[in-house]
């Protein structure tokens, strides 16, 4: 992967802005300039990249194999060629790192900071997970499907080295909207998201889909893991009980205009993005005046219930100098973004409306 890097480096110098803003380097965790996102689709080179441990070399799809294993009727060894000959299935979806928005909490919490832009929309293709467990044949008492990546790391609790492995409710991994993805917007899936397969758990937080996926065992007992128990679980500290990281919280992010920005006394379109894995999204409103009163955006076209929709609101300023916008949205099930972080130890599914700081001129 050190070479996709350097080429993108490379790139970069040709076209201008690095597409891609980095947060950590090794491993290597950067997110998407979302401000510049115009169409639905985040084009590869701009997708956020989020991974504990990293690859040096990301496994040949020539030698590599899926294992499926565990509580089946018949276990399965899948080259890359026998997922291809099964029958494909691609969907766009919209793809949030849990830990999006972290770097806002007060006070703050450990893990890589995230500004907002952990966000991002592909159309995948791949598998359905289900074609595939049905092949295997589900055997009696099972209860959750393990997946791993054959990437290794030390563990953040105890140092030990460990895989990048999660499990899905067994109800969960049936859905046939969950792929075993090889493909990316119309082209193999590149090393930082996960080549040659990784899972797509459409509606979920990103830590759901593996990538990297070498093995699938069926499991008759719940999977305790490290990213299942010790991460990936909200903890809130103030006697609720821990629940497990699983479906996006409705968000609405402003691509524009952006912080600092100078508007005419005229005003400015506002506009952006807005998602939900939980419930389909009801609306998005903006406030001028820090959130004293809200109006209604304008949704665009709903193309796929697990991908993030445009909105936009025609701003006219009722007075020159500062302002502060806000966008908050709201999805079918009555959720809405709070105004303030739903603060949590581990800092997942900060969904707080964004707060734009903007100037304008008389
Ligand atoms: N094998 C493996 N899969 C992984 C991860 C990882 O570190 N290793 N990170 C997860 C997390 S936390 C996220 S948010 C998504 C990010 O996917 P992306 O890098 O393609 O955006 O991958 C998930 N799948
Ligand atoms: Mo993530």
């Amino acid at each position: 992967m050190a070479s996709a890097r350097a080429r993108r480096k490379g790139a970069a110098e040709l076209l201008g802005p690095a597409p891609l803003v980095v947060v950590s380097e090794r491993p290597f965790n950067a997110e998407s300039p979302y401000s510049q996102q115009l169409g639905l689709l985040t084009p590869v080179d701009r997708f956020y990249v989020r991974s504990h441990f990293g690859l040096n070399q990301a496994p040949g799809a020539e030698d590599w194999r899926l294992e499926v294993s565990g509580a089946v009727q018949q276990p399965l060894s899948l080259s890359l060629a026998d997922l291809l000959g099964l029958p494909a299935r691609s969907l766009i979806a919209t793809l949030e790192c849990a830990g999006n928005g972290r770097r806002y909490l007060e006070p703050p919490v450990p893990g890589e900071q995230w500004a907002l832009g952990a966000v991002s929309t592909a159309e995948w293709a791949g598998v359905s997970l289900s074609e595939v467990l049905a092949r295997a044949g589900i055997a009696a008492g099972a209860l959750e499907v393990l997946f791993a990546g054959v990437d290794r790391g030390p563990s953040p609790v105890d140092g030990a080295t460990i895989r990048f492995e999660r499990s899905l409710p067994l109800e969960q991994a049936l859905h046939p909207d969950v792929l075993l993805a090889y493909a990316m917007n119309g082209a193999p899936l590149t090393a930082d998201h996960g080549a040659p397969l990784r899972l797509v758990v459409p509606g979920w937080y990103g830590m759901a889909s593996v990538k990297w996926l070498c093995s699938i065992e069926v499991l008759r007992a719940p999977f305790r893991g490290v990213f299942q128990a010790d991460r990936y679980v909200y903890d809130f500290g103030d006697g609720r009980p821990v629940e497990p990281v699983t479906s996006m919280r409705v968000r609405a992010l402003i691509a524009q205009p952006t912080p600092g920005a100078r508007i005419p006394a005229s005003g400015a379109q506002v506009r952006g993005w807005v998602w939900s894995g939980a419930a389909p999204i009801a609306g998005v409103e903006v406030s001028d005046d820090g959130g004293e009163t809200w109006v209604q955006a304008e949704l665009g076209a709903r193309v796929s219930p697990y991908a993030w929709c445009a909105w936009q609101y025609r701003w006219r300023p009722s007075r020159p100098g500062a302002h502060t916008l806000l966008a908050r949205a709201r999805d079918a099930s009555g959720a809405a973004q709070p105004l303030a972080p739903d603060w949590n130890r581990l800092g997942y599914g900060n969904n707080a409306v964004q707060r734009v700081e903007v100037q304008v001129g008389e």
